[in-house]
């Protein structure tokens, strides 16, 4: 129910949740031998309230839980999960414009030897997609996650594993690279050219979001994770009383200054622009 609750008002719900996840942790039982589970979320992710509930379900169920949020850079998960004697992870994804990052954090799980389960709202709405970037498995259910992770520690460790989709990042890495740089030239067309009536930090957020979730849904190769935040987004200039024209604006100008090496997010962009327009119900 977009503009029903104000900013204020989510804070303070964050808050009282925080406060009864951390009363019911202080009453966790001993974890049981080997039952190691490291539990993160991709670099970005503020969504952190998730991944706490996934740890308290998993701790009352007997689960010994190394938790990694805020999330670390990947390289530094990797560097940590090397020295780590379990072999058996979780990641929490809420947000679709950070599933790079957590593609990154899921290929440093696998290089350091672990099985890796992923779930949060990212994940949940596209099935098979956990398995398409590089997870063992995708699980919404915290019994069922505790059911594969269970089979996991009884298994032996799978050993370093190569990255998944490295080639496809190849023709996507200097767009990510450079998205401080495309983001501020599109904001200029945007404006100027496109007649978009949004400015300064709003305009930088917008245009950053779309452009990291149309990487992502390149890097999935599913136009739809993009249609699916154009959509949401489309809602919410209408509710903020903004032209939803402005949406496929955005996109537009973004694709005018992407890279040469960039078809596969172009291409994905062309599709989304030239969609029916699907709405999707607003959570
Ligand atoms: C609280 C909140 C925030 C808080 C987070 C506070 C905190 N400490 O976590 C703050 C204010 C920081 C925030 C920021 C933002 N948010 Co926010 N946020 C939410 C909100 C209201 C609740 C999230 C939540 O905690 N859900 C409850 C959990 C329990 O549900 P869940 O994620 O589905 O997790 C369950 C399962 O999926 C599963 N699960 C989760 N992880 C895992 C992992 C594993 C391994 C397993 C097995 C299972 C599992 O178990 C959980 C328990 O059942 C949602 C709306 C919503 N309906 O979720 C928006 C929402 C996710 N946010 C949204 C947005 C856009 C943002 C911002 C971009 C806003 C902005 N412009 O700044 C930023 C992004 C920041 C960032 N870079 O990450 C959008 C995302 C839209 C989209 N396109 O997807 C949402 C959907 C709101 C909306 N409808 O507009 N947000």
């Amino acid at each position: 129910m977009y503009g029903k609750v104000t900013v204020a008002q989510e804070q303070r719900v964050t808050a009282i949740t925080e406060a009864v996840i951390q009363t019911l942790l202080s009453d966790s039982p001993t974890p049981r031998a080997n039952a190691r589970v490291l539990l993160t979320g991709p670099e970005g992710e503020w969504h952190v309230l998730p991944s706490r509930m996934v740890a308290l379900v998993l701790r009352q169920l007997g689960w010994d839980v190394l938790q990694l949020t805020p999330a670390i850079p990947p390289e530094d998960l990797l560097t940590l999960a090397r020295t780590e004697h379990g072999h058996v992870a979780g990641i929490s994804c809420s947000l679709p414009g950070n599933l790079v990052p957590a593609w990154q954090s899921i290929t440093a799980l696998r290089q350091a030897g672990f099985r890796v389960l992923a779930g949060g709202r990212a994940f949940v709405a596209y099935p098979g997609l956990a398995q398409s970037l590089g997870a063992d498995a995708g699980a919404h259910d915290l019994l069922q996650a505790h059911e594969v992770l269970l089979e996991w520690v009884t298994q032996p460790a799978p050993g370093p594993r190569p990255p998944t989709l490295q080639r496809r990042w190849e023709g996507l890495e200097s767009t990510w690279a450079a998205t401080e740089r495309i983001v501020a030239d599109a904001g200029v067309l945007a404006v100027d050219i496109e007649g978009v009536a949004l400015a300064g930090e709003v305009l930088r957020q917008d245009l950053t979001l779309m452009l990291t979730t149309a990487v992502a849904a390149a890097l999935a190769q599913r136009a739809a994770i993009l249609a699916d935040h154009f959509a949401w987004y489309e809602d919410l200039l209408s509710v903020g009383g903004v032209d939803p024209g402005s949406a496929p604006a955005l996109l537009r100008a973004l694709s005018r200054v992407l890279p040469a090496d960039a078809d596969d997010i172009r291409d994905v962009i062309a599709e989304v622009v030239s969609r029916p327009r699907a709405r999707q119900s607003p959570a």
